[in-house]
Formats: C-alpha cells, sequence, structure tokens
C-alpha cells in the first residue's frame, strides 16, 4: 500500500535560534526573510518543506538583560520570543516549527546528547583562564582578533577575564575528520569565501572549548552536576533537531533524528559561521549523528559601515519599516538590494526608488493598465487561450528563457538574480505592450482590434507567471496579482513551479476588476504641509 512507500526526504530549512536579549531587529528579519524565501521556492517544487526557526533563551547575556527591565527570566523571554513570532506574522513568514530552547521537550533532547558525548569519551574537566565576550557569549582564544583595551571587535565592548572550573568538549580530537570533511564536501560552506575561511579556521588548530558555565545559573543543568550549567551554544544548536519532534511523544533524539534531520540548509549570518561550521560538525560527529548538508553564511546589514545588531544599539526597526511600506516591499528591497552572502547598507531613498520603480511601476502598474484596456475593450474576459496567443511569438520564448534563469538562480541561493530574472519578465512585458501600443489597435478595429485583444492575453499570462515566480519573494503582493486574474486564493496556495509553463489562463477566463496591486510609497518631504 502506498503507507509502505518511502516519504521523500524532507527539505528542512533553519535560520539561527535569535537571542531573545532584546526585540527583533532588521538584522534578524533579513536572515528570515531570506530562508522563507528559499523554503517557499521549494515547497513550490514540490518539496516537503520543514521550515524551522525560534529563540535562543538560555545564558548571562539573557539574564542580565531580563534583570536589567525588572523581569525574571522566563516572563522576559515570554514576552521578547513572542516578539520574534508577531513580527514573524506581519512579514508573511511560512515557518513550520518555532523552537524556545527553554521547552522542557528541548532540554531533555540536550542532556541526552551532552550524555552521548559524554559516553563517547569527548567531555573533560578543567580549568578556563581567558577572556570573556558576555555579547558573543564566546571566549575570545585568538586574542590578536581583538582591539585595543581587549575590546570585542563585533560588539566594542571589553572582553573580561574569567577563570572557571568547567567542563570541556574536546575539538581538537575532530581536527582531521574536519579537514577532510570540508575538503570531500565543498559545498558544505557556501559561499565559497567563506569555505576558505572555515578552512583557515580549522587549518590553523582546533583548542577544546568549555561547554558549561559554573557562574551562569539561567541554563539547562549538565546531568549529574549541580553546580554547572551547559553553555548557550551546547544547548542552542541543539534546537535545529528539537525542532523536528512533535509536540507529543517521546523527546528522545532518536524521535527527533528521525522527522527528518539532518537538516539541508543553515541559514546564519556570518557572525556565528564558526559555531555552526566548526563546533556544531564536530559535535555531532561525536554524537553519531549526521550533519547538515549545507551551512550558509550571509554577510550583514549595516549601519555606517558597522554591523547593525541589538548590543551596539544601531539597527533599524523592522516594525516600523513594515508598517510604514509593507512586507512585500520590506522582503522585496533586502533581497533584491543585497547580493545574498555580501554586506549591505540600507537607505530610505533607495528603497522607496527601488521598490516604486520595481514593484509598482514594472509590475502593478502593467498589470493594471493591461486590465484596465481588457475591461474597456473586452468585457474584462480573455478572448482565446495564452498557448494561441503566443503562437509564433518571440515574446514567449523570452518569458520562457527568463523563468528558467530565475529557478537556475533560487537554487543557487542567488535570491537577488533570481528577483531580477523575474522583474526582467515585467520590464520585457512593459516594452511589449509599448511597442505593439493595443490602445491605438482597438481604435483601428477589425483585425487590429482582434490582435490588440491577443496582446492583452500575452501580458495577463506573462503576469501569471510572475505572480507564481515571484511569490517566494512578494507571497501577499503576488497572491494579489493572481486573484486580479480572476483565481482563487485556493489557486494561488495551491500552485507549483509547473505552472510558471507558459499556458495557463485560457479564453474565456473573466479578470477582476482593476485595482492597484501595489501602492506607490509617496514621500514626505521634509516642510511639506498637508
Ligand atoms: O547569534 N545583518 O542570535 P542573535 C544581517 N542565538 N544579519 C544579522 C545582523 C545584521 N546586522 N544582525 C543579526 C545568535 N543578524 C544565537 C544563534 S543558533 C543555534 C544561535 C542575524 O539574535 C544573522 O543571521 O545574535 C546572525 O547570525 C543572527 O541574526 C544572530 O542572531
Amino acid at each position: 500500500t502506498s503507507s509502505n512507500l518511502p516519504t521523500a526526504e524532507p527539505y528542512v530549512i533553519t535560520t539561527p535560534l535569535y537571542y531573545v536579549n532584546a526585540p527583533p531587529h532588521m538584522g534578524s528579519a533579513y536572515s528570515t526573510i531570506a530562508a522563507d524565501a528559499i523554503a517557499r521556492f521549494q515547497r513550490l517544487l514540490g518539496k516537503k518543506v520543514i521550515f524551522i526557526t525560534g529563540t535562543d533563551e538560555h545564558g548571562e547575556k539573557i539574564a542580565t538583560a531580563a534583570a536589567a527591565c525588572g523581569s525574571s527570566p522566563n516572563e522576559h523571554c515570554d514576552v521578547i520570543s513572542q516578539a520574534y513570532k508577531a513580527l514573524w506574522e506581519d512579514l508573511d513568514i511560512s515557518y513550520d516549527k518555532f523552537i524556545r530552547t527553554t521547552n522542557p521537550r528541548h532540554e531533555a533532547i540536550v542532556k541526552e546528547f551532552y550524555l552521548r558525548v559524554l559516553a563517547n569519551g569527548d567531555i573533560y574537566r578543567a580549568d578556563y583562564d581567558g577572556l570573556y565576550c558576555v555579547n558573543c557569549e564566546e571566549y575570545k582564544v585568538d586574542e590578536k582578533e581583538l582591539l585595543d583595551s581587549n575590546c570585542c571587535p563585533i560588539h566594542l565592548k571589553p572582553c573580561v577575564a574569567r577563570k572557571e572550573d568547567n567542563y570541556f568538549f574536546a575539538l581538537s580530537k575532530y581536527q582531521k575528520k574536519l579537514e577532510e570533511t570540508l575538503e570531500q564536501n565543498p559545498d558544505f560552506v557556501q559561499p565559497s569565501s567563506r569555505l576558505n575561511e572555515v578552512q583557515g579556521w580549522v587549518k590553523s588548530g582546533l583548542r577544546d572549548f568549555s561547554i558549561s558555565r559554573a557562574s551562569v545559573d539561567w541554563g539547562i543543568r549538565v546531568p549529574n552536576e549541580d553546580k554547572q550549567t551547559i553553555y548557550v551554544w551546547f544547548d542552542a544548536l541543539l534546537g535545529y533537531i528539537s525542532a523536528l519532534m512533535e509536540e507529543k511523544g517521546q523527546a528522545t533524539l532518536q524521535t527527533a533524528v528521525l522527522s527528518g534531520w539532518p537538516a539541508s540548509l543553515h541559514l546564519i549570518g556570518k557572525d556565528i559561521l564558526r559555531f555552526h561550521a566548526v563546533y556544531w560538525p564536530a559535535m555531532l560527529m561525536s554524537a553519531g549523528l549526521s550533519l547538515p548538508k549545507i551551512v550558509f553564511g550571509h554577510g550583514f546589514l549595516t549601519k555606517d559601515g558597522m554591523k547593525m545588531g541589538k548590543s551596539l544599539g544601531n539597527t533599524l526597526e523592522p516594525n516600523d519599516l513594515v508598517q510604514r511600506f509593507g512586507s512585500d516591499g520590506v522582503r522585496y528591497f533586502f533581497l533584491r538590494e543585497v547580493e545574498f552572502g555580501d554586506d549591505g547598507d540600507y537607505s530610505e531613498d533607495r528603497f522607496i526608488n527601488i521598490v516604486n520603480a520595481h514593484l509598482a511601476n514594472t509590475i502593478g502598474n502593467l498589470l493594471n493598465r493591461t486590465l484596465g484596456l481588457l475591461k474597456k475593450n473586452c468585457q474584462s474576459t480573455l478572448v482565446v487561450d495564452s498557448t494561441i496567443a503566443a503562437e509564433g511569438n518571440a515574446f514567449k520564448d523570452t518569458v520562457e528563457k527568463l523563468v528558467e534563469k530565475a529557478r537556475f538562480q533560487y537554487e543557487n541561493l542567488s535570491l537577488s538574480s533570481a528577483c531580477e530574472a523575474v522583474l526582467e519578465i515585467g520590464n520585457a512585458g512593459n516594452l511589449y505592450i509599448d511597442e505593439h501600443a493595443p490602445w491605438s489597435l482597438f481604435k483601428q478595429g477589425g483585425a487590429a482590434s482582434e490582435a490588440a485583444a491577443k496582446d492583452l492575453v500575452i501580458i495577463l499570462e506573462a503576469m501569471r507567471i510572475i505572480a507564481i515566480a515571484l511569490s517566494a519573494i512578494t507571497p501577499s503582493l503576488c497572491k494579489r496579482i493572481y486573484t486580479q486574474l480572476g483565481y482563487s486564493e485556493d489557486q494561488f496556495n495551491a500552485a507549483t513551479w509547473d505552472d510558471t509553463k507558459w499556458g495557463g489562463l485560457k479564453g474565456g477566463q473573466i479578470m477582476a476588476q482593476p485595482k492597484p496591486v501595489f501602492a506607490r510609497i509617496e514621500i514626505q518631504m521634509e516642510g511639506d504641509v498637508e
């Protein structure tokens, strides 16, 4: 029977599990938007996607943040974790699992994992003496990386000298295996410039790292120890596995792993590359679990050249952006404007220019003009199938090539180029309508009028294809386009990448009343009077 057939491997994609020391900012939103676009694209391809996000709630940094607000750590985590969920809702983030590391089921998984690594002989006790950055939650082993007065180069705050009796993970034992892994799987770390960086770290020699804290109370207890808690990173990374568990049933590594491990893609910022591409694979090897397939480290959103972040306080407020410009504008701008993998700077002028030019003009305006003409001349009804309308027409070939290009770029995680390819379809459509000028053909009547009616079908078919091919980037806008074309929301939700093939629109299909799908952002100049 069908239930005995092996199920296809799911596509498991993760964002970082964000610290709840402060509410989300545009940097956290950026990673999540990118992950969402990739998840949506994979769903279009027909994959069973498990999209994991969540919050990292233990450790010194969180305990300090809670105390500063006068809350208990638990209350504080509830509030901030909720703020993440609310923003994801406003940004149309289609996550499947939201894991909080204070979930008791996650804690059970962390302890089981710790005991496995211990049983494998990779945990020992020793004194640690070093410089610690609380904002990174990391001992700085390489003091050359620090700025003057032992300041952390990312957070610009002095690292503090710490001496503790801790448990250590024997990372150095995995040096050779990690070198081999990186050599044999050059796709493991992406983009490739980051692979070189990781190989450099590994080759320069790996040092064991401390995985417990005697000085921190807000954390998961080390099994059979009452004085030490597990280091946040030895806890949070396991969230990627525990998130896979069902809400009920046994909380064991085995059940979680069977639900979809290993991850297909960990999407992270380059600040936490060492944890994901060095520590995590070694931890997994020690516990006898498979490695994720790809770790992609994207760049930073910067402000005046410095990483935008909660600790520096130089952030851009995503809620504010969404309220002013809408989720589609925000998603589109960052995915289109920042070459995925590189750093990118935000400027409001640029934001408004790009979003208006691409979404309001190239796409929105073209759709609106075309539907207006169809209403006026054809009672909003398509005169013929789009396949017939496009017979022998080179425009169709152009669209097909661009769709192929977009797919290729999405598959390579080149999200900006994917947007570009889809927008090219819009540009081609604008060119086509301007060259053919159906509005004047309709005035001539007869055969000219028939040709004009076909031209409208051709443009609208291109719009339909855009609505699917861009739906991973701007889902709400694309849904509005699709329903303007006379489809239901359910039909939009059920569309797959196969539907980007030319020929979806059929003669007789009735379009909705034309109304703008994307409102131009009007700039309020300083000194403007209402
Ligand atoms: O590191 N530009 O959480 P975190 C782009 N809890 N992306 C940025 C960014 C910026 N300016 N600032 C932050 C942690 N990010 C750990 C992760 S995972 C098991 C534990 C994004 O809240 C980027 O993805 O500090 C970065 O890696 C992440 O937020 C750090 O989030």
